[in-house]
């Protein structure tokens, strides 16, 4: 490792030994990074220096602002946090807001002065808050003025939060006022490609949260694979979609990668299906991210808006089942392009172009990763059976203080913990996560598949498909259904979509149990909770 420029040692203390590292691999040229390096310095000074200085950086509903503009608020914020905060380099801060450019501008600040960011999602509780800030042992942190009340209890009974700083506030303690009296230059922290530049904490479902630990690279790197070899953006384009920028799926695709090829990017607080679509067509946006729910419930609504501007269109998160990829693709003529990332390896790593697309599959290894499918040994399957997904490549899995590494990171290689298997030509198919698999009468069901079998028939417009419990067969498959026109529900319906399934695959896998619900739990990152509809069976 480099010669840190962390004063304060606490994240590279905490990263896992050397190892139990996963092999990282910087095949392509472009991954060759200098020893010494800042990514938002080259996010952000780099893209001024090289002349981007006068272009738009951000949009936001109301407004909009340059590179420079941008680049002086980053430069202030960061003045504040090493003038008035007192941060040395290494210090973790919390940051806490939505979508919007004030939220960005403190990414960047916090990262210019060399400390070490810890983004949250909106929805968090003080619970979890908590959970976070113990774990990162945070010392300072910025909050969205809107978002304070979760944060705020911790400020008084807190072992390490010790400062607090809200912003989009405007009162004369706010960061705001602070950044009135900043000169707006700002001298960067020179640190080590391999200091840790973000702590970005698992969308995890149950347990304590994981916080996996990234450096500047990390971040260089998941700029330079997805969005060069796949997504080929350009500085034309406009970035928008729904993904927290507290989530990496959200940082790479709304911030990071739009500066990084001198593009634009549109920030918006709160997207419904119908302000999404508004949104592109207001903006003229041409790239847009968000998850399969979201393709799924927008694909209806797209007549009615002017999307001549968008020309790619990423889906995440989850897996896009092919029914709602066919129905975008009728809506709009884009074929969605599909990908599996992970917080552990920053971004996605399987997936595929427009044209390169195939039916039922995530897609094929990005360059610059490499990905197989393994059985419990981690000896690597033949073409068409399933297994356990692993992958290796620039960026990996490495966990904070946490003992769950051995089971992410296995011989070199990161296991996501899905189930996958491969064709003959390469293209990878995603079947459940590995211990959301349906054993029912000693057959495994992939709910997935079931899922998009429901998908196909007109009424559905959302499913979850999960194990239930059995006496007889230990588990029987269990649907929960939203209907387009909730007064369908009832028995005579309920056989229907039985019968359905059953003449689409293979009639064990039919769910024995169908309910309709009015909607389904999901997390602020549009994945299914199954964990959720399980304990409610339990209950029941
Ligand atoms: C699942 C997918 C099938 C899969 C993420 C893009 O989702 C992201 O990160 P998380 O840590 O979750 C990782 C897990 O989510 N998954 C994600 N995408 C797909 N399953 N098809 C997909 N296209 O189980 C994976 O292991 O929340 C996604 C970029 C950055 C991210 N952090």
């Amino acid at each position: 490792m480099h010669r840190s420029a962390h004063l304060d040692s606490f994240a590279r203390d905490h990263l896992p030994p050397a190892e139990r590292w996963p092999l990282l691999r910087f095949d392509l040229p472009e991954l060759e990074y200098p020893e010494r390096m800042n990514c938002a310095v080259e996010l952000l000074d780099r893209m001024v220096e090289r002349g981007c200085g006068e272009r738009i950086a951000l949009i936001t509903p109301e407004a909009s602002c340059t590179y420079r503009q941008l680049l002086v608020r980053a430069n202030r914020i960061a003045q504040v946090l090493v003038e008035d905060l007192k941060l040395v380099p290494g210090n973790r801060v919390l940051l806490r807001g939505p979508n919007n450019p004030m939220m960005a501008a403190c990414w960047l600040a916090v990262i210019k002065a060399g400390c070490v960011a810890v983004a949250t999602m909106p929805l968090l509780r003080t619970k979890e808050l908590r959970q976070i800030v113990d774990r990162a042992e945070v010392g300072a942190a910025l909050c969205d003025a809107r978002l304070l009340e979760e944060l705020q209890p911790l400020l008084g009974d807190s072992r390490f939060l010790k400062r607090l700083l809200a912003f989009n506030d405007g009162g004369a303690d706010s960061l705001e006022a602070l950044l009135e009296n900043k000169s707006g230059e700002f001298a960067n922290v020179d640190s080590a490609a391999d200091d840790v530049a973000l702590i970005a904490f698992t969308s995890g479902t149950t347990g304590q949260p994981k916080g996996t630990l990234h450096f500047h690279r990390d971040v260089l790197a998941m700029c330079d694979c997805f969005p060069r070899s796949i997504l080929k953006s350009t500085p034309d384009d406009i970035f928008c979609g729904t993904p927290p920028l507290a989530f990496t799926f959200g940082l790479g695709g709304l911030l990071c990668f739009p500066l990084r090829v001198g593009a634009a990017t549109v920030l918006v607080e709160k997207l419904l299906p119908e302000t999404l679509l508004a949104t592109i067509q207001a903006t003229r946006a041409t790239i847009c991210f968000t998850a399969p729910t979201f393709w799924r419930l927008m694909a209806p609504l797209a007549k009615d808006y002017d999307l001549s501007s968008l020309k790619k269109c990423v889906s995440a998160g989850e897996a896009l089942p092919d029914a709602t990829r066919q129905l975008w693709k009728r809506a709009t003529g884009i074929e969605i392009i599909d990908g599996i990332g992970a917080t552990e390896m920053m971004h996605i790593f399987i997936s595929h172009t427009p044209e390169s697309v195939r039916r039922g599959a995530t897609g094929h290894v990005i360059s610059g990763y490499r990905a197989r499918v393994v059985d419990g040994e981690g000896r690597e399957l033949p073409p068409g059976e399933v297994g356990l997904l692993a992958v290796q490549g620039p960026t990996g899995c490495r966990y904070l203080a946490d003992e769950r590494q051995t089971q992410y990171v296995k011989a070199g290689w990161n296991f996501t913990g899905d189930s996958y298997k491969m064709d003959a030509d390469g293209y990878f198919f995603y079947q459940a996560r590995a211990d959301d698999m349906i054993i029912s009468a000693g057959y495994n069901i992939a709910g997935p598949e079931v899922e998009e079998a429901l998908l196909r028939h007109p009424q559905v417009l959302e499913c979850a498909v999960v194990g239930q419990p059995d006496a007889e067969r230990g588990q029987v498959v269990a649907a929960y259904v939203v209907l387009r026109d909730a007064a369908a529900a009832g028995a005579e319906l309920a056989r229907q979509l039985q019968d359905f399934v059953k003449n689409a695959i293979a009639p064990y896998k039919y769910p024995r149990s169908l309910e309709f619900v009015a909607s389904l739990p999901r997390t602020e990152t549009g994945k299914l909770q199954r964990f959720r509809l399980r304990a409610q069976q339990d209950r029941s």
